[in-house]
């Protein structure tokens, strides 16, 4: 993986802003929270939210979205409850309606069954996803055999596999490097989803070597830049935290990550919330240190709810621990490009 991701300002060294020595000494009684950054939403995730917002605004409810358009329950609550329908698959939207497709990308077998359906279609696929689905046709029409390192039953995964389904095999856990069969051992090459551990996929890579010594990397890094920098902030603090709280929904991979990576560089407990009003209060008990963190499809309102939530039992004192700084943003799809905005949902 490459040491700066595009888009990204590294910091100079982990830098801690906030707080401050009276604080710490005094009535919080060593109470702090690290609040990581970068964290919360990503560029992707910013422009298929927009992307949703805008043809509400354009075209008006009902307008329908294939799978969650980002995996966060409140980002779905909300929009459905503006007049949006979440269906798993296109037969479910009426014939000659409009459907979004979500950030983690579509087969191409779906726009096709759109297209029969004479669905009107909108494209909300991260462009970083989209780019790794470019990778797949082109190892593919070189005759490559591809293993996609992911997760199974993602739905990214489903996407990015079904690009050529013929030449994809998935490789999900260790198990499933002895599992996969290839024509050509010197024409083999790895690929990624977007939203894996950064360390589990550079160990999958070595035991795949170990299988296939001449298997080929990707020509830019899958796991993309949001994901490698959210994991980054989390490890710089987790050594010094009793327990990580990571907000984020259950089906989010990348959330999900952050918890993982958080126990292993060192943090004594971490848990997974939607919402701060889930947070067990004895995962509090004895700690004086409370990481706090987001996945890539987590509002920062979210974040801010559970700041009060920990101010309201102690933990006043916040210091951010910024380990990079994010420039990186995505134009609309082409439809929907005149004017510029912000998700309101954040
Ligand atoms: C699209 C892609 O929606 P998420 O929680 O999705 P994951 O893939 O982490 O379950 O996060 C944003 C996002 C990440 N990757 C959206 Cl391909
Ligand atoms: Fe795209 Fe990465 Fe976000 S793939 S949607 S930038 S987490």
């Amino acid at each position: 993986m490459s040491a700066a991701s595009p888009g990204t300002e590294p910091a100079t060294s982990v830098s801690i802003d906030g707080g401050s020595e009276a604080c710490e000494a005094s009535a919080s009684g060593g109470k702090r929270v690290l609040l990581a950054k970068p964290r919360g939403y990503c560029a992707g995730v910013d422009r298929a939210v927009i992307t949703v917002e805008k043809v509400l605004e354009m075209y008006g409810p009902p307008v329908y979205v294939r799978k969650e358009i980002v995996h966060n329950r409140h980002v779905v609550d909300t929009l459905r409850e503006r007049g949006v329908i979440f269906v798993e698959e296109t037969s479910e939207v009426p014939e000659g309606g409009l459907v979004v497709f979500s950030a983690h990308g579509v087969s191409p077998a779906v726009h096709a069954e759109a297209e029969q359906r004479n669905l009107r279609t909108i494209d909300a696929t991260c462009p970083l996803v989209t780019k790794v689905h470019k990778e797949v046709n082109r190892f593919a029409r070189d005759d490559y055999d591809i293993m996609l390192i992911g997760h199974e039953g993602h739905e990214e995964v489903e996407g990015t596999a079904g690009e050529a389904p013929d030449r994809v095999q998935l490789v999900d856990t260790e198990d499933d490097i002895e599992k996969v069969q290839v024509r050509d051992p010197s024409k083999v090459v790895w690929l990624s989803q977007t939203t894996l551990s950064v360390d589990e996929t550079m160990e999958r890579v070595d035991q795949l070597r170990k299988r296939f010594p001449e298997i080929s990397d990707p020509p830019s890094d899958d796991i993309c830049y949001a994901t490698s920098n959210r994991q980054v902030a989390v490890k710089a603090m987790a050594a010094e935290c009793d327990l990580v709280i990571v907000v984020g929904s259950g089906n989010s991979s990348n959330s999900k990550r952050l918890v993982e990576v958080a126990l292993q560089a060192g943090a004594r407990d971490a848990h997974l919330v939607d919402y701060a009003r889930e947070v067990d209060e004895t995962w509090l008990d004895g700690v004086e240190t409370v990481g706090v963190t987001s996945g890539a499809s987590v509002p920062d309102v979210l974040v801010m709810e559970l700041l009060e939530w920990l101010a309201e039992r102690g933990w006043e004192d916040v210091q951010e621990v910024t380990t990079a700084n994010e420039k990186i943003s995505f134009a609309l799809p082409r439809e929907l490009r005149s004017g510029s905005g912000r998700s309101s949902v954040r």
